[in-house]
């Protein structure tokens, strides 16, 4: 049975990629919900709705498990979703908590999402439980996902922007900085050139593809080695925009949605 893996858009395709790269023998069956996209500036129970719809879709496509890949989901729906489904679920706020409360080594630590993702404080909720000494330091880029979705990634103008969001972070001298939505770290280049080689940039994406990597292992769920994987993607809206943010981001082109 295939992977269920859902987001707001096309940004948990950059989970799909990690999940691909880690796991190429299991299937994945995509979801983006483009039509109503963006849910950093959604009220919680709004998420939590439009989640639940799509795990109803993804269940009727005999799921073996779930991978909410969109912070913003994970840090507002993955709690409420988990009490009322027995399906394996995954999301992306506590493997990205787990990575950064390993590599911090003073106990600094930034985090970086949408507005929604911040608010809920849920990647601090973590890692203090994790580390009870750590201090965190947060920061909404609401401005990056537009600029990532229009491939401005080398560009001046994203320069500009991450040097005006994290500069903040100067006065706190964090070690360890969460890139806390599905498109950061696409931007991982801009990033590091500004906050420089003593900063570990943890990616949440690649942590989560090693939880499910972990979970299906202990469920004994994996897929037979050397099965033909097959991905079938799903949109809400926007097949074109979709199709070549892929084409960006993915190793393997994309025929079509379904
Ligand atoms: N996928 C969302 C996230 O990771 O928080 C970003 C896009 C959005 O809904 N604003």
């Amino acid at each position: 049975a295939p992977i269920g893996v859902f987001d707001s858009g096309v940004g948990g395709l950059t989970v799909a990629r990690e999940i691909m790269r880690q796991l190429p023998d299991e299937s994945l069956i995509y979801f983006g919900d483009t039509a109503r996209v963006p849910y950093g500036t959604k009220s919680k129970d709004t998420v939590i709705r439009y989640s639940r719809q799509i795990v109803n879709f993804l269940l009727s496509k005999n799921v073996k498990a779930i991978v909410i890949a969109c912070n913003t989901a994970s840090a507002l729906a993955m709690h409420k979703l988990q009490q009322e489904y027995i399906v394996p679920m995954i999301g992306m706020v506590r493997p990205g908590a787990i990575a950064a409360a390993r590599a911090t080594k003073n106990h600094h630590i930034g985090i970086i999402g949408t507005n929604a993702t911040v608010k809920s404080g849920q990647y601090g909720k973590y890692l203090r439980e994790l580390n009870p000494d750590v201090t965190v330091v947060t920061k909404a880029c609401p401005l990056f996902v537009p600029l990532v979705e229009e491939g401005l990634i080398d560009d001046r103008i994203t320069e500009d922007m991450v040097s005006r969001y994290l500069r903040e972070f100067d006065q706190y001298q964090i070690d360890s900085l969460i890139l806390g939505c599905t498109h950061y770290p696409l931007l991982q280049n801009p990033i590091k050139n500004f906050v420089g080689d003593n900063v570990t940039l943890i990616n949440p994406a690649y942590e989560t593809a090693k939880s499910l990597r972990e979970l299906l292992k202990e469920r004994e769920m994996e897929a037979e080695s050397g099965h033909t994987a097959e991905y079938h993607y799903y949109v809400s809206d926007m097949e074109d925009q979709f199709l070549s943010f892929a084409d960006r981001v993915l190793p393997c082109h994309v025929e079509k949605v379904q």
